[in-house]
């Protein structure tokens, strides 16, 4: 099974020093194929990230399968040590770093990811499927929090389209609803509120069925070349890069395709400040904060970054056809 890489991505990767361990990775993806990688971790107690940056191999990289399509030296990959330590997974704690401490236990394996409601052909993915099942997909994206910091990280994963096809949509199904695994006593946000924030749990999550439908939305199970650690949402996320990094729910067990618009873990805490469409729009600005701008998470301390103009639809303009006609400021 060989990663395919998408040009449509629009983000450069040229910090040299990462990006050369990126290709480096990702040519002993190509070699092994993913899925033997996810082999490997089925003994595991808990998830362990899978390195594949093995010994070297000078093998020559196919490097223009990585040349996206716009050069911009603000889209310097976000260092893995990072994405990886810096957050939000409030089911461990609301710290940034809470995640990182607190997560490493989570048990992925065995997995049941439920696929149904207004389908055909309902299914249920084991944690081996989750990487068998369908054609891995290398995704650079931009991801940019409501809380205004954001990141660029080399995901793997499933464009959440074919999972959806796979189980055939009834004409009645409009909407998408995802749910991440509700297990107490892995998760210490969930039985104690002080730590979790306030979120009623199990974490929710939906999108219009379009939305779900549109080619850049990804269920990863990877990142940096090597399968999600417990911290960015093992063993399935999901990932939709033009809206704030809240809608791209973690650990997900559910996807339920339904009628009506489902509710949504932050909308149901703060309706006034969380909506349920939450497209990166720099002209709305959240209650409490502006969002015209962002902290690009770069090198450097983990809290280092460089302040960057916020994008509408965070820079994915090829989403603007799936909100014609409505108002963003009242749909926000
Ligand atoms: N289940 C769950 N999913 C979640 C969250 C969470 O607290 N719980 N936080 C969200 C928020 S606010 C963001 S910004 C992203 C962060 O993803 P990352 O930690 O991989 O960068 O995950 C989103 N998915
Ligand atoms: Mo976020």
């Amino acid at each position: 099974m060989l990663i395919k890489v998408p040009k449509a991505s629009q983000c450069s990767e040229n910090d040299v020093t990462d990006e050369a361990i990126y290709l480096k990775r990702r040519q002993l993806l190509k070699q092994m194929g993913f899925i033997g990688a996810g082999a490997l971790l089925a003994g595991s107690p808990g998830v362990q990230a899978i390195n594949l940056f093995g010994d070297d191999d000078e093998t020559a990289f196919n490097t223009r399968e990585l040349t996206y399509s716009q050069q911009d030296s603000a889209q310097t990959l976000t260092p893995e040590s990072k994405v990886i330590s810096h957050n939000n997974f409030y089911e461990f704690g609301t710290d940034k770093t809470d995640p990182k401490e607190n997560a490493q236990g989570l048990n992925v394996d065995p997995w049941q990811l439920r696929v149904d409601g207004l389908v055909e052909k309902p299914f249920t993915l084991g944690f081996e499927d989750l990487f068998s099942s369908f054609e891995l997909q290398e995704r650079i994206y931009r991801m940019r929090c409501v809380e205004a910091w954001s990141m660029v990280i080399p995901w793997i994963g499933i464009p959440l389209q074919s999972l959806l096809n796979r189980a055939a949509p009834l004409s009645k199904g409009k909407y998408v609803a995802f749910e991440t695994l509700y297990d107490p006593e892995q998760m210490p946000g969930q039985r104690n509120p002080f730590i979790g924030g306030g979120i009623d749990y199990p974490y929710v999550e939906g999108l219009r069925l379009d939305e779900a439908m549109h080619p850049l939305t990804i269920l990863a199970v990877g990142l940096y070349g090597k399968s999600l650690p417990p911290q960015n949402g093992a063993p399935i996320r999901l990932v939709v890069p033009w809206k704030y990094g809240f809608k791209s729910i973690k650990s997900i067990v559910s996807i339920r395709l339904v009628e009506k618009q489902p509710p949504t873990s932050w909308n149901l805490l703060a309706a006034n400040e969380y909506g349920f469409y939450a497209n990166v729009n720099p002209n709305v600005d959240h209650p409490r904060w502006s969002q015209a701008r962002e902290r690009r998470i770069t090198k450097g301390g983990l809290f280092s970054s460089n302040r960057i103009d916020t994008q509408l639809f965070n820079g994915y303009d090829e989403v603007a056809p799936l909100y014609r006609g409505m108002d963003l400021k009242r749909f926000y």
